[in-house]
């Protein structure tokens, strides 16, 4: 990753101009917005670059020889380029384009999984993943008679990993780990626990869902095998994902799914398959998602990622400082590295209730379990309340929430 300026303040005012959503209301109130996690907010840059497509752009990619389609592909392959740059892959054929996180998982289950993952074998996740970085695996598991390990956590929500290192043996082929807990905000040790998977053979893949618009990543630094992420918790449009994988893994790999763009020639019978990285992508894509998604990348490096880590940081402090002096608030998640999410219970409330008051006064924050059922079981606790963090949010705004809990605590007196 190559952040333009690891300067370490934002001018933050001026970021928060950059996103029209943010001078809106809700309930009559200025709206605060606590749930990054779930989706970012889209910056100006980000909408003009999917309307400009729509307005001048719109065609077909690949397979057109007229203007607007050499325009179109232009564009979709240039984004490929700055995803590559991004995350510092070694070509774009390392770059699939996917609808998300989810579907990169589900791909290399699919294609990487079935190839290689046969009866005995071992696949670790943790105990802190969201559900589609478990689903996938238990599934695969399933038809071919493997058998899924699970790292525990702390009460902190910390891997412990010692139990990690006991898990590992010849019979582990893969090990798929969050980089940053979306219900937890624990930061992982992911370059030691690469290191560790390698020695034993294993491939490793990162969900980065929660890590790419936080901190910056290099692929061939960290040595992941593959790396899954979403443009749309990186300012980007939903709908559109990537799959990092290496390449000699990917030219061995089968294809996903079979359709338009992703073979070179059809017969009935005998088809061969694309180069990469269109062997991994068929039919139409999602060409205004790849679009805006380059725009995101471009405007998130022109801020600086270093920068955002920083300002997120010394926001998760202040919230947690603030937090911790409500008597009834309890924190969900207290690890030594931690990002920029605030999980917590209000004693003898629901977090649903939490979060319906809380809107009730413009204050976003998401409640329920987040997609990680196995963590609310690890904690004991049915749901919390999440309040997560991006670089436009500022101290007032945790102010507001420190604000809107005292309002909830009256509510529910
Ligand atoms: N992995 C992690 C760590 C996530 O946080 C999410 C989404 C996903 C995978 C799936 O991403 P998708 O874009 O394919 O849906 N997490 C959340 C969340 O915390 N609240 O809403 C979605």
């Amino acid at each position: 990753m190559t952040a333009a300026t690891p300067s370490a303040t934002l001018d933050i005012a001026r970021i928060r101009d950059d996103f029209p959503i943010l001078a809106t209301q809700v309930h009559g109130k200025p709206l605060i917005y606590l749930d990054n996690a779930a989706t970012t907010q889209k910056p100006r840059a980000v909408i003009e670059a999917i309307q400009r497509y729509y307005t001048e752009e719109n065609s077909n990619i690949h397979r057109g020889v007229h203007h607007l389609s050499e325009v179109a592909t232009r564009k979709y392959e240039s984004a490929r380029g700055l995803v590559r740059q991004f995350i510092g892959a070694h070509t774009t054929r390392e770059i699939i384009f996917t609808r998300g996180t989810t579907e990169g998982l589900n791909l290399v289950a699919a294609s990487y999984g079935r190839a290689n993952i046969s009866k005995g074998d071992e696949i670790i996740v943790s105990a802190m993943e969201h559900h589609s970085n478990i689903v996938p695996w238990q599934m695969l598991c399933q038809e071919k008679g493997a058998r899924l390990r699970v790292i525990p956590i702390n009460d902190r929500g910390e891997l412990l990993m010692d139990e990690f290192e006991k898990l590992l043996s010849p019979r582990t082929k893969l090990v798929s780990i969050v980089h940053i807990s979306n219900s937890l905000g624990t930061i992982n040790p992911v370059r030691r626990i690469i290191e560790l998977a390698h020695a034993v053979g294993a491939v490793v893949l990162l969900d980065a869902a929660q890590s790419v618009a936080h901190t910056p990543i290099d692929v061939q630094s960290l040595d992941c095998d593959f790396l899954a992420f979403s443009g749309h918790k990186l300012f980007g449009p939903t709908g559109i994902g990537v799959l990092y994988g290496k390449q000699a893994l990917l030219e061995a790999m089968p294809p996903y799914q079979g359709g338009g763009d992703m073979i070179s020639s059809v017969t009935f019978e005998h088809t061969t398959y694309n180069h990469l990285p269109h062997k991994f992508e068929a039919g139409t894509p999602h060409i205004e998602g790849v679009i805006g998604l380059g725009a995101a990348i471009a405007y998130v490096q022109s801020v600086g990622l270093h920068a955002i880590a920083a300002h997120e940081q010394r926001l998760l402090q202040y919230g947690t400082t603030l937090l911790a002096e409500l008597p009834k608030v309890r924190m969900i998640g207290t690890a030594r590295e931690k990002a920029g999410i605030l999980s917590f219970v209000v004693e003898g409330v629901h977090p649903h209730d939490v979060g319906t008051i809380l809107d009730t006064e413009g204050i976003a924050i998401r409640a329920g379990h987040h997609c990680t059922m196995p963590v609310m079981d690890r904690f004991g606790l049915p749901a919390t309340a999440r309040a997560s963090l991006s670089l436009y949010n500022t101290a007032a705004d945790l102010d507001a929430l420190v604000r809107g809990l005292h309002k909830v605590a009256e509510v529910l007196r």
